[in-house]
């Protein structure tokens, strides 16, 4: 199959292009606009006969059209992902992740392309700390962020265009990622750096918000059964039963690298902060015969401190800019 894979150059992107590269003999075409967020250097290495890389934006329809018409799917990552930017400027949060994926839609729609949609589970909303539920595929919408309404307002747009056009796609939420080429201005890769660094983690708030953690090539496996396997139309939670709270997450990466574990500083919580995200995955596992492979969080986390430690010259460059963006904030 020609996959067309759009925000490959992204931290979940590109490991799901490593994964089809390594697992698959699928042909790879990537088009990513490479914002701040994107990075050439995540697909080094590839083989040309297996990867093009297309610089391109996911709202300009004629590019699209014409990708789209030489691919058999299309595996659609490309938004803008952080919440702490959607609330500094929600623009290019409706842009990219509402028109970028109508304008995706309307080119498989002509061309009858298998289309995939890659979510979150944060268009669930949030639940309590000692609330026993779990997401699962009929969990009401209820987005709290800028960042999460415009992800929730895609999926339902390719519901939508499942319904009225008989587009053949799926959609898959899943929850808080965490692997190698992870921008740092994301939690784990901005409390790893910074110790790395010899500064001090940022908990934002109180530290007892909860992420339900999976390792990315998980995510990326799970996606490619969905592709495979998955019945048109439908809705897949991917989640590994990672429960942890971000307080858990600092003293482990700081006892990981030999630090003390309350060597951490409380900073401004987030406005609109989700408390908990909890998925319930049953419905991909039984009826796709999916399960993660990186069940130990405290190893998964290791070798991603390990990844991080041996690629200083893929993140450096960025970790300046990122911190000055965060202490202007008072985070
Ligand atoms: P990321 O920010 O690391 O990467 C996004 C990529 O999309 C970048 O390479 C960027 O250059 C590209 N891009 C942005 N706007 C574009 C445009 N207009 N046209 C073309 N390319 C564009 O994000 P990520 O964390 O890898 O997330 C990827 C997808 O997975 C997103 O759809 C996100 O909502 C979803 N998701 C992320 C997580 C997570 O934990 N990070 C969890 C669940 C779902
Ligand atoms: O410095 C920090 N300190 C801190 O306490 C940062 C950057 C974050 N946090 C907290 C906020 C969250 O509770 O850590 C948690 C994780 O934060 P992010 O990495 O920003 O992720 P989150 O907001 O949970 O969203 C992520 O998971 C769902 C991705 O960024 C989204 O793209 C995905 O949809």
């Amino acid at each position: 199959m020609n996959l067309l894979v759009t925000g490959g150059a992204g931290f979940i992107g590109s490991n799901f292009v490593h994964h089809v590269i390594e697992h698959t003999d699928h042909r790879v075409t990537v088009l990513d606009k490479l914002t701040y967020a994107g990075n050439r250097a995540s697909l080094a290495g590839l083989p040309d006969a297996r990867l093009t890389f297309v610089q391109g934006d996911i709202c300009d329809a004629p590019l699209v059209d014409e990708l789209v018409a030489a691919a058999d799917a299309v595996v659609h990552y490309a938004a803008e992902s952080h919440n702490d930017n959607s609330l500094d400027d929600p623009r290019p949060f409706v842009d990219t992740n509402i028109i970028g994926t109508f304008t995706l839609l309307e080119a498989v729609r002509r061309h009858g392309t298998r289309f995939h949609h890659i979510s979150t589970d944060e268009v669930y909303g949030d639940l309590e700390l000692d609330d026993p539920a779990r997401f699962t595929e009929s969990t009401p919408y209820n987005p709290s962020s800028p960042y999460s309404s415009t992800k929730a307002g895609s999926d339902l747009l390719v519901r939508a265009w499942v319904r009225s056009f008989g587009v053949a796609a799926t959609i898959s939420n899943c929850s808080n990622n965490y692997g190698p080429y992870q921008h740092v201005e994301k939690f784990i890769p901005r409390q790893i750096t910074n110790v790395l660094r010899g500064e001090r983690p940022k908990l934002y708030g109180s530290g007892e918000n909860v992420r339900d953690w999976i390792h990315a090539d998980d995510h990326s496996a799970a996606v490619l059964t969905i592709l495979e396997k998955g019945r048109i139309g439908e809705t897949y939670l991917i989640g590994a039963d990672g429960e942890k709270s971000n307080k858990e997450v600092v003293e482990l990466i700081l006892t990981t690298l030999g630090q003390p574990a309350d060597a951490y500083d409380h900073v401004t919580d987030r406005p609109g902060h989700d408390l908990r995200y909890a998925i319930d995955s049953s419905k991909l596992r039984t009826e796709l015969g999916w399960a993660p492979r990186y069940s130990d969080f405290a190893a998964g986390l290791a070798a991603t401190i390990d990844w991080y430690r041996d690629h200083d010259a893929w993140w450096a460059p960025q970790k300046d800019a990122t911190e000055a963006r965060y202490r202007a904030q008072g985070q």
